[in-house]
């Protein structure tokens, strides 16, 4: 059998794209070293946050007005609950970039938002305790999405849309050019196609060194705790949020879900390398948490239950690295999502590689893969 499309990696972004491709019609493979909806890369920890006033940029904006309308078709389609809108606040100094960022994105597009004093936040939500001088933006329409059921439900569609998924399989490396791409298997096996999509999440520097893609590999740990005050958490009470204050990293949280109130630093400065994380949460980590629990929602910080380590692959600007391979133009990549890409992993998917055998028509995406030169010569990736 040879694929219109080969995909590296079914977590949160591979998933998306082998359904999104076979949907169109293409015959896809999907490879993945772990389990569906594994725990050991970035697409795992029941909860992630959506938003539209995207502090990081105004440029995302477009594509996330995209991402809420896949994710809703996507959880009408799969008939699971994918979303749910519990509104969104971000909280700091005026021109803290969370907050400063979160207004310009929401201005720019003209996003219904709410700004907070102090007083008025503390008015509005008693269980959160800003500071006299920070303010707070809210948006209506942010919520969270819920990475283990979003990964199921695009493998679900990929495999009803006639995809073929294999897991547990390791890939050794792959080459491509003029005549097509080819990927060894762990076991020493080929498998032939047309098109590579790689979508390798931390991996992805040793699946596709040749891209040069100077990522960072950084360790970090979502936390849940049993709320002290458990209905100052419900769902109906409290909004997402995040803080950021002078000389820390943000800090955001959810409410409780059912399986506690999970809260995370946003980044960690602590490299790691992918195949050799270390998964055990130290008492010290626990109790920076906690501090910061205290510092701005007490009402969360009662007994420890569990945590979850993951990985973020962070490009140096934090902003994503979607597009052609450089030299390779049968070749497309998706990385570097910088701890802040799970929520737009459906519009990342509906950009995959075209190429319609149903209809007949090869149409474009967005990604530029066919621009390369037709002469390229064969590229080449490796897994370590
Ligand atoms: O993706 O919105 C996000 C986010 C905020 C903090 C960590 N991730």
């Amino acid at each position: 059998m040879r694929y219109d499309a080969i995909v590296l990696g079914l977590g949160g972004m591979g998933s998306a794209v082998a359904a999104h491709a076979a949907a169109r019609g293409m015959r896809v493979l999907g490879l993945e070293q772990f389990d569906p909806a594994h725990a050991l890369g970035s697409s795992h920890g029941a909860t992630r946050i959506i938003r539209q006033a995207y502090f990081e940029s105004p440029a995302y904006v477009p594509l996330l007005r995209r991402a809420y309308e896949l994710w809703d078709a996507l959880a009408e389609r799969t008939r699971t609950t994918l979303r749910v809108q519990t509104g969104g606040l971000f909280v700091g100094r005026p021109q803290t970039p969370i907050v400063a960022g979160t207004i310009a994105s929401a201005r720019q597009w003209e996003l219904a938002h709410d700004v907070y004093d102090a007083r008025e936040l503390r008015e509005r939500w008693p269980m959160l305790t800003p500071l006299p001088d920070e303010i707070g933006v809210f948006e209506a329409v942010a919520g969270a999405v819920f990475p283990e059921a979003g990964v199921r439900a695009h493998l679900d569609v990929a495999a009803a849309e006639g995809a073929g998924l294999r897991f547990r399989t390791p890939v050794r490396g792959w080459d491509a050019g003029d005549d097509g791409v080819r990927v060894t298997l762990a076991d020493g096996s080929h498998v032939e196609g047309e098109r590579l999509a790689i979508c390798a999440g931390p991996w992805f520097a040793k699946i596709a060194p040749d891209v040069g893609l100077p990522l960072t590999i950084e360790r970090n740990v979502q936390f849940w705790f049993a709320p002290r005050d458990s209905a100052a958490m419900r769902l109906s009470a409290v909004p997402i949020y995040g803080v950021e204050r002078p000389g820390a990293r943000m800090f955001y949280g959810f409410p409780d879900f059912g399986d506690g109130a999970k809260v995370a630093h946003h980044g960690s400065g602590v490299t790691a390398d992918p195949d050799a994380l270390d998964r055990t949460v130290r008492d010290d980590e626990i109790a920076a948490v906690r501090a910061a629990l205290d510092a701005f929602v007490p009402a969360a910080n009662g007994p420890f239950l569990r945590a979850a380590v993951c990985m973020y692959s962070n490009t140096p600007d934090e902003h994503f690295a979607i597009g052609a391979h450089p030299r390779q133009p049968r070749v497309v990549v998706a990385g570097g999502f910088s701890g802040h890409g799970y929520k737009f992993t459906p519009v990342v998917g509906n950009s995959s590689p075209r190429c319609s055998r149903r209809t007949g028509r090869d149409s474009r995406s967005i990604s530029s893969h066919r621009t390369g030169s037709s002469s390229a010569s064969r590229a080449r990736g490796k897994a370590a």
